[in-house]
């Protein structure tokens, strides 16, 4: 099992740390969040660091990362946590040093589960907690089970929802039932891989629109202002033709990856990606697109990178936080403690 322990903590590290760009650190939890951060490695994201943390040693033995850390071996000797988030939760608790050490001197932290199970569900709101602790801005992205998974398995995850959004500045909702609207036949592994695919891009296009050089620069003050706040998140993406930024804008907005109105959002973050012609009223359109539907006193940060492999093309990524939603028909949740999930009460639906 690699596990290596470069570039954390050391004092070479620190000094860098003080003159460089913002650290980015991607960490995966359980199978899905360990999916996700495999399609990421392979994608390659720019100055990020990712880490792939589960308590199922033959799924993080098939995984791709910088690191990879195997939790609660003695509890669940590698075999993962079968469903149950309070196991998983004791072994990330267990780890939590290790955590500790692995998640030093990130500036953000990506956090990314699918909600339902045990290890993804107990430990990402762990890594969120620990990460918030260190001084990260923390943005997590969780996917909601498909309906058909249960009740069960929704219960879990809007427990598990409930708290990562409690320790994360922003938490990013996908649901899975929206595969069902985009990719109706494709096979379910297949399907996951779009999920996938649509995070890992999430998170390059974020930490790439913050560290590499911009026509007009994002810089990670502002992402920390939008994403503030422990906020639900979506996020919206439209591609089309340069010459039509209205569509790019509606496309963008007809397809949210969970249900949500726009009308009390508190915040976005717009990033726009086109060839060198693109022009200042291509780029007013695509802001105006968004603040039209956004609460008027909205706090709205775009940013436009521009690029010759994109002529012709407009690319719009927008975050959008501070969403009143109910996580996809999810059954609503009390949490008295955060410590035990036998303090979490389902609410009658
Ligand atoms: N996007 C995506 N979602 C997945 C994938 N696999 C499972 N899911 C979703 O994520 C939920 C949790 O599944 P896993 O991540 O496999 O569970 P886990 O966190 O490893 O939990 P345990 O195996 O019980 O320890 C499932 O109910 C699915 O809704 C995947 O490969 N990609
Ligand atoms: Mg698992």
């Amino acid at each position: 099992m690699e596990y290596r322990m470069d570039n954390t903590g050391d004092e070479t590290y620190a000094m860098e740390h003080l003159i460089s760009d913002p650290k980015t650190v991607v960490v995966g939890c359980g199978g899905a969040g360990n999916n996700s951060v495999d399609r990421l490695q392979r994608i390659g994201v720019w100055g990020a660091r990712t880490i792939a943390i589960n308590t199922d040693r033959a799924h993080l033995e098939r995984v791709h990362a910088d690191q990879r850390v195997l939790i609660g071996k003695r509890i669940t000797r590698g075999q993962g946590a079968g469903g149950h988030p309070e196991v998983a939760e004791h072994c990330a608790e267990e780890a939590r040093e290790e955590l500790e050490m692995l998640l030093r001197g990130a500036d953000i932290t990506f956090i990314t589960a699918g909600m339902g199970g045990g290890t993804g569900t107990g430990t990402a709101p762990i890594v969120a907690e620990i990460a918030k602790e260190l001084g990260s801005v923390v943005v997590s992205m969780a996917t909601v089970p498909f309906t058909a998974e249960g009740h069960l398995k929704g219960q879990r995850a809007a427990i598990g929802i409930e708290k990562l959004k409690r320790n994360s500045d922003s938490t990013i909702l996908l649901a899975n039932d929206k595969l069902l609207k985009m990719v109706p036949k494709m096979p379910v592994n297949q399907a996951f891989s779009v999920m996938d695919q649509m995070i890992s891009e999430v998170i390059k296009e974020i930490t790439e629109a913050v560290t590499q050089p911009s026509l007009v620069n994002l810089d990670f003050a502002d992402l920390r202002t939008v994403m503030a706040g422990n906020g639900a998140a979506t996020v919206l993406y439209g591609e089309n033709s340069a010459c039509d930024p209205q569509t790019v804008v509606a496309e963008a907005l007809n397809n949210p990856l969970v249900d949500v109105t726009y009308d009390g959002a508190t915040s976005a973050l717009i990033h726009m990606t086109s060839g060198p012609e693109l022009n200042l009223r291509t780029i007013n359109k695509v802001v105006e697109g968004f603040t039209e539907v956004m609460d008027p006193n909205a706090n709205i940060i775009w940013g436009a990178r521009t690029d010759t492999k994109f002529s012709g093309q407009l690319k719009v990524l927008a975050v959008m936080n501070g969403l009143e939603m109910n996580y996809a028909g999810l059954p609503s949740v009390r949490i008295e403690s955060c410590a035990s999930e036998m303090a979490c009460i389902p609410l009658v639906q």
